[in-house]
Parts: C-alpha cells; sequence; structure tokens
C-alpha cells in the first residue's frame, strides 16, 4: 500500500520520499498558444506523471515547500480520490472506496516531468459523514480550515461536489473560509462530480445552481466513470500552475 487510509502513523510522516522536491529549473512553458486537444494532451501527460510523495494525519507533519499545491476537498464520498485517479490515469494512486471516509490523512503526489517536481496534489479526507464521532468531525473540520487558512504554497482548490446533494452547509462554510485567499488569487474551481447519475437536463440544472452557489466560481460537470470534463479539468490544472 503506497499511503496511509488508516489511523495516524507511529512516526511524522515529513519526509517525502522521493530523494529532493526540487523546484523545476525550466519550467514547463504555458500551453496557451496550443488547440485545446493539443492543450489537453499536454495535461494529461504532466498529470500522469503524478507520484505518491507523502502521508499526513496532521498539518505540522506536512513537508513545508514553495511548490504550489492543488488541494481536492469535498464531503465525504464526493469522489475526490478517484478524480485524483482519473485526473493521472493511475487506478490505485490515490485510495477511492465506497466505504466514506476512507481517506483519513492529507496525501500528497507530485508533479512534474523528468523527476522535476513542479507542483503538488494533495488529497483531502472527506467532511460530513454522519457515521464519524462528533469530536473527530470537529477535530478535521479545524484541520481543514487551519489547512486552506494557513498553507502557504497553496495555490488552488478543487471543491468536489455530488450534485444530487448539492452545495450543503458544510460546502457553504469552506467556501467563507477560503473566500479572502480566493479574492487575493487562490484558484477555485466548483466539480460537480458522478455526472453519469444526471441526465442533460439535470446536468444543465445543477451546474446552473452551482454557480449561482459558487458567487461565479468556475464549475464544471465530472463523470469518473464516462470520463467527462477530464480534459477540460486537466488543461486548467496545468494552466493555472504554469502560467
Ligand atoms: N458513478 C460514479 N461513481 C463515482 C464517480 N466518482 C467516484 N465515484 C464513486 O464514489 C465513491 C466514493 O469515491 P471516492 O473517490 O473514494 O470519494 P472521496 O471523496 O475520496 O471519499 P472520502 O475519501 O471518504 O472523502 C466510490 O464508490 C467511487 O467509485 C463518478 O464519476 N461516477
Ligand atoms: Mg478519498
Amino acid at each position: 500500500m503506497n499511503q496511509s487510509d488508516t489511523q495516524a502513523p507511529s512516526s511524522p510522516a515529513n519526509t517525502p520520499e522521493e530523494p529532493a522536491l526540487t523546484v523545476s529549473a525550466s519550467p514547463s512553458p504555458s500551453t496557451a498558444t496550443l488547440n485545446p486537444a493539443a492543450q489537453a494532451k499536454h495535461a494529461m501527460g504532466w498529470l500522469h506523471t503524478a507520484r505518491f510523495l507523502t502521508t499526513a494525519a496532521q498539518l505540522h507533519h506536512l513537508p513545508a515547500y514553495e511548490l504550489p499545491e492543488i488541494a481536492f476537498v469535498g464531503r465525504s464520498n464526493a469522489g475526490k480520490s478517484t478524480c485524483i485517479n482519473v485526473l493521472t490515469q493511475q487506478k490505485r494512486l490515490a485510495y477511492a472506496s465506497k466505504t466514506p471516509g476512507r481517506t483519513q490523512h492529507i496525501n500528497l503526489f507530485a508533479l512534474g516531468r523528468q523527476g522535476q517536481t513542479d507542483a503538488v496534489l494533495a488529497d483531502l479526507p472527506g467532511y460530513g459523514y454522519a457515521a464519524v464521532p462528533k469530536q473527530d468531525k470537529i477535530r478535521w473540520q479545524q484541520v481543514m480550515a487551519n489547512y486552506l487558512l494557513t498553507r502557504e504554497n497553496l495555490r488552488a482548490v478543487v471543491l468536489l461536489c455530488d450534485p444530487r446533494h448539492g452545495l450543503t452547509d458544510l460546502d457553504d462554510i469552506l467556501l467563507d473560509v477560503i473566500r479572502p485567499r480566493v479574492e487575493e488569487g487562490l484558484k477555485f474551481l466548483v466539480l460537480l462530480t458522478k455526472a453519469d447519475k444526471l441526465n442533460r437536463t439535470e446536468g444543465a440544472k445543477a451546474l446552473s445552481i452551482a454557480k449561482l452557489q459558487a458567487g461565479g466560481g468556475q464549475v464544471q460537470l465530472f463523470s469518473a466513470l464516462k470520463k467527462q470534463g477530464v480534459d477540460e479539468v486537466a488543461t486548467l490544472l496545468y494552466e493555472w500552475m504554469h502560467p
């Protein structure tokens, strides 16, 4: 198993598994001048370089570096880990499961060609799972809020939401937490996951409701099953990390 989906590791997980987190000396170019298909292909190649970096149960166990980080957040079972696996085209990079609450640590994955890391994906545990004891829920909400407020190298947040449930109270709290950072330039995307469960009309409706709720932020329908929205999200993440 290449990451922890169980309880806290016995030793602090702050030692990256790769030798060094070198910021790319010759940063990957912007693909803004390419056509959309070529942009997506380039972005998917970049995402495919993802490899497990480290796992942390607590914020102070996260390694500090200047690499831009993209956090995947959202309710438990929304499809965060599955989304990371589809984007990176790796079946079991992030631990996805039918059982809600499977991701219990912050798991980091390094991205970049030729061993030169130029960004990091962070798979976060979901919130809102009813069966989690109240104390644990509160603790995790605090960890999450602290992560979103204090993680200095955080450049982008992808909020995953099952459109059949819509954005919930906890999602709204998260939006409030990150709003000041979005105003300062933090990139933000709402992904409506499991779009394969909606017909075209329902999808369009879910999209417009989420756009309203996200206060004009970017919203995208996504299906890991049907690979819907994958190219668009990949291209967006690449452009965010290589402006
Ligand atoms: N139909 C369908 N099911 C999906 C899709 N994406 C994820 N799922 C399923 O939803 C369940 C939860 O997926 P995960 O990726 O583990 O969800 P998560 O958000 O990481 O969950 P936690 O780690 O508990 O926070 C799994 O059974 C997935 O197979 C999708 O696009 N379509
Ligand atoms: Mg998960």
